[in-house]
């Protein structure tokens, strides 16, 4: 099946030829926003899991608690019932880089314990004793900008510049993590699209993408099914692949190195399209 090991290299891809990697989205929540909760049981995590795999996916993103606008937070022990279980099933199975989706340092140690390589962080580890915990751990960490919470975020988000003040909220985090003892290496940065910014902020940070190449980080992107797709084209989650992979190769062309996704295949082949454009060949 797929490889892992590839400590140093967690955010690119394996093929030297493709410009960016994908993370598949496995969800183990019941009310998921888009799989409807399809895959919370073991058996079809792992078949998800697999078919994602196959289908070009290096890394796959397990979370048990939703991050959808107006979710309701779940407690540590019900996200730890979710995903231990999902983790150690994949890591009997398959020689897959896993990451861990959550905000919680119990969680985050519990996962890489289990077999999760890195984390993946729609707070930034802004919760109590998460920088400690990644920086003990020492794995990989992606901090996603949030603007507010999942109940909340948005509700009317405003920015004086939205682009401008992520990268000064990045600035931020990053000063923190390393301090904390996180190594800079292990940082992935990913503006959060969806996450208390209105449909125009999403947009613009799209386009302007590639400023956050100048903080020097591995940037990941996740608009997969998301409402700035569903919004503007006034669709429902299901008819949202067109909008998805558009969403993706724009990201792509901007330079982001890992795409958070639901459809792998699909995806996997607009990385080939993309990478073999920037390469100015056939050859991918
Ligand atoms: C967990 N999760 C849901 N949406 C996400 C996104 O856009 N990025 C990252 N890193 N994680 C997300």
């Amino acid at each position: 099946m797929s490889k892992t090991n590839n400590i140093h290299g967690y955010f690119k891809p394996t093929d030297p030829n493709l410009c960016a990697k994908v993370m598949g989205i496995l969800n183990v929540t019941p009310d998921s926003f888009s799989d409807g909760g399809h895959f919370s049981q073991i058996d079809n995590a792992v078949r998800q899991a697999e078919q994602m795999l196959l289908e070009g996916a290096e890394i796959i993103d397990i979370g048990g608690e939703s991050t959808r606008p107006g979710a309701e937070a779940v407690n540590e022990a019900q996200e730890l019932d979710r995903v231990i279980p999902v983790i150690e099933a994949l890591k009997q199975r398959f020689d897959c880089l896993m990451s861990i989706a959550t905000s919680k340092a119990t969680v985050m140690k519990e996962a890489i314990v289990a077999g999760a390589h890195m984390v993946n962080d729609v707070k930034a580890l802004s919760e109590p004793g998460c920088v400690d915990t990644v920086a003990k751990l020492n794995v990989p960490v992606c901090l996603m900008h949030m603007r507010g919470v999942p109940r909340t975020m948005q509700a009317n988000p405003s920015y004086t510049d939205v682009v401008d003040d992520i990268k000064a909220f990045f600035v931020q985090r990053i000063a923190l993590c390393v301090q904390g003892g996180i190594k800079p290496e292990h940082i992935c940065l990913d503006p959060g699209f969806g996450f208390g910014k209105t449909l125009e902020q999403n947009y613009q940070l799209l386009n302007r993408l590639d400023e956050f190449h100048s903080l020097g980080y591995p940037l990941l992107a996740g608009m997969s099914r998301k409402s700035m797709i569903g919004n503007l084209l006034n669709n429902r989650v299901e008819e949202r692949l067109v909008g998805s992979v558009s969403c993706a190769v724009i990201a792509l062309m901007k330079g982001a190195n890992v795409i958070r996704v639901h459809d792998v295949k699909e995806t996997f082949e607009a990385i080939k399209i993309v990478s073999a454009t920037k390469n100015n060949s056939g050859v991918i």
